[in-house]
């Protein structure tokens, strides 16, 4: 049953009641991807998503052991690492996982707080608070592990006036493509093993003094085929949101089983990226080449109108074009929702990016996760993983 956690009204911001605040998280800082090709991912996400170059580190300032790339467009940064070295513990991370997500960065006032509040109540080291200074000013860093080789990484900025952090240097290219629309990034969803989803659950409330706002169980995610387990979890303002998804038992296999099969267990699943015009940010990601999961059935879109009740009469877009670039849409009590979901980004069937835009609903498409995991296992079936 889907529980809902009332929110209030707070100053400028609504605070999930609940949430604790010894650990206040100012937004997403930066999500490192480790990937085999740093320098060829660094291309693609500019090329095909509309990435802008920010910055790099690497043989050419001083860095030995592994090059990174930056991107940046709007709220987003992205750090593409790649190792250079043989004996570089990157490559075990990319024979275990494949390209993947390794740090989903959250920007603190406070670092060395953020590590011992969350140290104390049972969270494991990834990296003690390391100070980094340079000529722009000074970072602190620390850093916990989430589920599986995953971390979270704390950044404290304080007056940091470089283009991102000590030890990268700005990257100036003549290849410029222009931005598609991405926004921020609206929510991060994490896959987890069997009946593990609730031993993350209480590692985000305990540990990171997060809420849990909405539960979808296997009776609601579920089609003819396969089903998952999903709950949201909220710190306290609301601008980090991390789904928790676990397999749950079904006639065939389900999407998480796969994922943990190919990823080698627990990770990042989906990376879910706010647009403000999302026709425009998916006809132009589709003419760069960004692949999306195949379009539900025309019955879907006539059924549109019925779901979203009342809030069809605020809808602006036209279904037709929306029918025409396979774009979902669900409303809840607050607004409609409009989400489209790419094919994975890599040869593993794993990491895959939501676009989403948001017109009031706060859920995460609920109504569409029937259509959804169809779409999802029509390719599980071209795989041969279903
Ligand atoms: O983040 C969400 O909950 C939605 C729907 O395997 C979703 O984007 C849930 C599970 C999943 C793929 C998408
Ligand atoms: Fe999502």
């Amino acid at each position: 049953m889907s529980k809902e956690i009332k929110s209030v009204e707070y100053g400028l911001e609504k605070i999930f009641e609940g949430a604790q605040d010894f650990l206040p998280l100012l937004g997403t800082d930066y999500v490192e991807f480790y990937v085999g090709n740093a320098k060829q991912s660094a291309h693609y996400y500019k090329t095909a998503f509309g990435y802008q170059s920010l910055a790099y580190s690497g043989l050419e300032t001083g860095v030995k052991d592994k090059a990174s790339y930056v991107l940046k467009q709007d709220k987003i940064r992205i750090v593409l690492t790649t190792p250079l070295t043989q004996d570089s513990p990157i490559h075990d991370h990319l024979k275990k996982h494949g390209d993947g997500v390794k740090v989903a960065a959250l920007w603190v006032e406070d670092a060395r707080s953020a590590y011992e509040e969350t140290m104390k109540r049972g969270a494991r080291s990834f990296m003690e608070p390391t100070v980094e200074q340079d000529e722009f000013g000074e970072v602190v860093r620390s850093g916990i592990y989430t589920y599986g080789e995953t971390v979270h990484i704390f950044v404290e900025r304080k007056n940091y006036k470089g283009v991102f952090l000590p030890g990268y240097k700005e990257w100036k290219s003549d290849y410029n493509p222009e931005p598609t629309g991405l926004k921020y990034i609206d929510h991060m969803v994490g896959n987890v093993g069997w009946n593990e989803m609730n031993i993350w659950v209480k590692f985000y409330e305990e540990v990171m003094g997060f809420v849990n706002f909405l539960s979808f169980d296997d009776k609601q995610i579920n089609t003819e085929y396969s089903a998952l387990m999903s709950k949201v979890m909220s710190n306290g303002n609301g601008r980090i949101k991390f789904p928790i998804n676990e397999p749950a038992e079904g006639k065939k296999k389900s999407q998480i089983e796969e994922y943990l099969d190919f990823y080698g267990g627990p990770g990042i699943q989906h990376i879910a990226i706010a647009t403000d015009d999302i026709i425009k940010t998916v006809s132009e990601l589709k003419a760069r080449g960004v692949e999306f999961l195949s379009s539900p059935p025309h019955a879907y879109y006539e059924a549109i109108p019925e779901r979203l009740g009342v809030h069809m009469s605020m809808m602006k877009e036209d279904l037709n074009e929306i029918e025409k670039l396979a774009i979902m849409v669900d409303a809840d009590e607050d607004g409609y929702l409009l989400q489209i979901f790419t094919k994975p980004v890599q040869d593993r069937p794993t990491l895959f990016f939501e676009i989403i835009q948001r017109m009031g609903a706060k859920g995460f498409g609920a109504g569409n996760f029937k259509a959804l995991f169809e779409s999802i296992e029509r390719e599980q079936e071209l795989r041969g993983t279903l």
